[in-house]
């Protein structure tokens, strides 16, 4: 069943098994940072590029063929459930995205869908055409967002600096929060697993927000969710990833859901955090991504300290704690990969 990839270092780590070097991907690869990304961005609306399966593939392909990269990402958002299921969702310049319909009742949350996997063929469809360009050179990672995170943008309407209207609905009203996180958890399992029938190598699971809440909150309304979806994939050798900004506080928790990797923040020491993990749980992170603003020899640096401290450990691909901001400099994230690739444990 395993298919055989030319340079198979990202699947290797996060089963845990020996690699020569970590292997290196980073979130955001494919984005606004590149001036290449631009040049198809301005042709096109956001959603345009996600919903056009050749389009899509080409942004996914630009850091495979600009940066050398160990690993794709597929070209698309943690909001296309979101959107799938009746969020009325645009992007716009300079303010991200916006959901002109919030969920704010339980009349809100009743006219969300579930039967929506169909409306997310698009996605299988671009997974595909990544595949043919990839030819079975470096694994194909997809991704979707955790229910936590995806609920904070359909109440808040859109991004948020504290959560304010989560929160309260978290605790104003429970049941309201839980009925909304189920609808969301139900279609991730069948978007995922569309994501693993399409041809994808490897599951990234986005909870990004998930440091806004207490050790208690996020057990009880993002863990929970994140475990039944994970249990529900057919993983059939496809590694599955979980994230969270939060992960050096939560990773005990994330290892509990059982994915294959915890991908770390990075606030904490990365070899703190395997160490507390169960055996067979592999890492990754966590370089700090202002990093990437920084002098050649500081990310030098920082890049083999990160690689001293893990030395000796199976399981661990390198990222960052978090994705690429837009204005880092293409050079500097294209010399942090050099770097990787030039190490041997
Ligand atoms: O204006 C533009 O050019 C669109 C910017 C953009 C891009 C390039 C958005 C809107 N999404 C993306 C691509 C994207 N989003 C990918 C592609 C693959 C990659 O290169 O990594 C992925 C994996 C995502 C996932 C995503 N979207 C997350 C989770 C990852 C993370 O960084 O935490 C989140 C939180 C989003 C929401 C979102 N979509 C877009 C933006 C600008 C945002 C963030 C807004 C916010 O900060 O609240």
């Amino acid at each position: 069943m395993t298919k055989q990839l030319q340079n198979n270092l990202l699947i290797n780590a996060a089963f845990s098994q020996q690699t020569e070097r970590p292997p290196v991907w980073m979130m955001r690869q494919a984005g606004r940072f590149m001036k290449e990304y631009w040049d198809i961005k301005n042709r096109y609306s956001f959603l345009e590029m996600c919903k056009t399966p050749e389009i899509a593939a080409d942004v996914t392909m630009l850091p495979v063929d600009l940066l050398g990269v160990d690993a794709a990402i597929l070209f698309s958002d943690i909001l296309v459930t979101a959107e799938a299921m009746g969020g009325q969702l645009s992007f716009e310049q300079g303010v991200g995205p916006r959901f002109a319909n919030p969920i704010r009742n339980m009349a809100d949350a009743e006219a969300l869908q579930t039967d929506v996997v169909e409306n997310l063929h698009y996605v299988g469809d671009a997974i595909k055409v990544v595949q043919q360009r990839l030819q079975g050179s470096i694994p194909l990672v997809g991704f979707a967002g955790a229910p936590f995170t995806v609920l904070s943008y359909l109440v808040e309407g859109g991004s948020s600096k504290d959560f304010k209207r989560t929160k309260l609905l978290l605790h104003n009203e429970p049941e309201l929060a839980h009925f909304i996180l189920q609808k969301i958890a139900d279609v991730t399992v069948g978007y995922l697993n569309l994501q693993i029938a399409a041809g994808v190598d490897a599951l990234q699971l986005f909870d990004s927000w998930a440091q806004a809440l207490s050790w208690d909150d996020y057990r009880t309304f993002s863990h929970q969710y994140n475990a039944q979806i994970i249990s529900k994939l057919n993983r059939k050798g496809v590694p599955v990833i979980s994230f969270c900004k939060g992960s050096s506080v939560f990773a005990p928790l994330m290892a509990e859901a059982k994915p294959d990797v915890v991908s770390v923040d990075w606030n904490a020491d990365l070899r703190n955090v395997k160490d507390n993990l169960p055996q067979g749980v592999a890492v990754q992170g966590n370089l700090d991504p202002f990093v990437l603003y920084a002098d050649k020899k500081v990310i030098k640096e920082k890049i083999l300290h990160l690689f001293e401290r893990m030395r000796g450990q199976d399981g661990f691909i390198f990222n960052l704690g978090h994705g690429i901001m837009p204005d880092i400099p293409f050079d500097n994230v294209k010399y942090a990969i050099e770097v990787v690739k030039d190490f041997r444990f």
